[in-house]
């Protein structure tokens, strides 16, 4: 048996969970019009605005790039705005998962109970906010889904976003796990590269927001997990290691 046999699976939520993204997106929008900003974002615009991961940031990354062409927001109210818009943001799109709008993506969940049941430990690292968290795995995964997770990383835990490591980095210490013992799932460049900065084998499952990305250094590129096991996982875990931990 080599040195790092494969202990612990750290999933990405957005895009990788669940395709969150259009709900994402609708709550943008919505929480646009309410405030009768006059902006729209439609799908085109929203996958280059993905880019910059988390919603504030995108946001202000919007504001500075049309600022000639949307309406006006002083610079000094700007920070005042955006908290406003994604306070909204997030309360629309809050209830539209509530509402059942989006769900996990397939062999998410099988992966996941079969994981837990062979004792592997499972975390999560994403930029959202704790309460969309909450909200898309209480749903899909009942009452008691906290349990399913031995540690949980998030937008509010680790405020430099990916592809800045620092969520994955302060993952892997809450689980005082080894990097080599691990793998990481994500659907995003920005994403992998987090992943990998933290020393992370990583398999990306894309998605329509994501599929042009450039997902060089994935250990697997898929179009999502239907049909992965354990044992697949495992045999990819192993050949991600370097040749003298193979030999060990
Ligand atoms: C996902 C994101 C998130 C969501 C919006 O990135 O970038 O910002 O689009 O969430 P990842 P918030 O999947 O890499 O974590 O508005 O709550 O930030
Ligand atoms: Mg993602």
């Amino acid at each position: 048996m080599h040195q790092h046999p494969l202990q612990c699976l750290i999933f990405d939520v957005d895009g990788t969970l669940a395709d969150t993204e259009g709900a994402h997106l609708a709550a943008f929008n919505h929480a646009f019009d309410e405030l009768g900003l006059g902006w729209r974002w439609d799908p085109g615009l929203y996958r280059e605005l993905l880019e910059v991961s988390g919603g504030r940031e995108r946001l202000r990354r919007y504001w500075e790039q049309r600022r000639g062409g949307v309406q006006a927001i002083e610079a000094h109210a700007l920070e005042d705005t955006i908290a406003r818009i994604h306070e909204l943001k997030t309360a629309h799109y809050e209830a539209a998962v509530q509402g059942g709008a989006v769900r996990l993506r397939p062999g998410v969940l099988e992966l996941i109970e079969a994981a837990r049941a062979a004792g592997l430990r499972l975390a999560i690292a994403t930029t959202t906010s704790p309460v969309n968290i909450a909200v898309l795995l209480r749903r899909a995964m009942g009452p008691d889904w906290r349990q399913a997770f031995a540690a949980i990383g998030d937008g509010s835990s680790a405020p430099r976003k990916k592809p800045d490591p620092m969520v994955y980095l302060q993952v892997l210490r809450a689980l005082q796990a080894d990097a080599r013992a691990c793998l990481a799932f994500e659907d995003s460049a920005n994403g992998l590269r987090a992943a990998r900065a933290a020393g992370l084998a990583t398999v990306v499952t894309h998605n329509r927001y994501t599929s042009h990305h450039d997902f060089s250094g994935a250990l697997q590129v898929l179009p999502d997990l239907a049909g992965v096991d354990l044992a697949q996982l495992r045999r990819w875990h192993a050949g991600a290691l370097q040749p003298q931990e193979r030999a060990a």
